[in-house]
């Protein structure tokens, strides 16, 4: 099943130079390709379109806040089942729970600084392209 997503390289992994790394980790992965990469700062608006659901969490102010701290990296990756597979290269939320082996595994250790968004679903996905790349949707 062929699939596109939408992956953030949050603003501590472009901060530590780690994006090179984890671009390419996904570039290894076989069959699936990058069709979209941009350096951005992210606005209020766009943060609050793409965390929309995380509203009125306590989480959810410093989490625009960090995420408008610096540039992130947005891509577009599509492959096969590369939804899912992305969420497995990230690995969990809480980076002192995900396995070595996966991004977060490696190189996280706060649950807000967690070097990567990956969307979680077709339907995410496909809204989180119009608001990175409106020309791609
Ligand atoms: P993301 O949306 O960034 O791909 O991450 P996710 O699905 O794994 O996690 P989600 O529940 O959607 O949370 C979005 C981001 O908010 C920050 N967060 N901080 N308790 C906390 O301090 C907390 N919980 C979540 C993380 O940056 C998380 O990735
Ligand atoms: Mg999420």
């Amino acid at each position: 099943m062929t699939q596109r997503t939408l992956v953030l390289l949050k603003p501590d992994a472009v901060r530590r130079g780690l994006t090179g790394e984890i671009i390419s980790r996904i570039e290894r992965k076989a069959g699936w390709r990058i069709t979209a990469l941009e350096l951005r700062a992210l606005g209020q608006e766009t943060l609050e379109q793409h965390y929309g659901e995380h509203q009125g969490k306590p989480f959810y102010e410093p989490l625009v806040e960090f995420m408008s701290s610096g540039p992130v990296v947005a891509l577009i990756v599509e492959g096969e089942r590369v939804i899912e597979g992305l969420r497995a290269l990230a690995g969990p939320t809480d980076p002192i729970a995900a396995a070595p082996g996966s991004i977060r595994g490696d190189y996280g250790v706060i649950v807000r600084e967690n070097l990567i968004h990956a969307s979680d679903s077709e339907e995410s996905a496909e809204r989180e392209v119009k608001i990175f790349f409106p020309g791609r949707a």
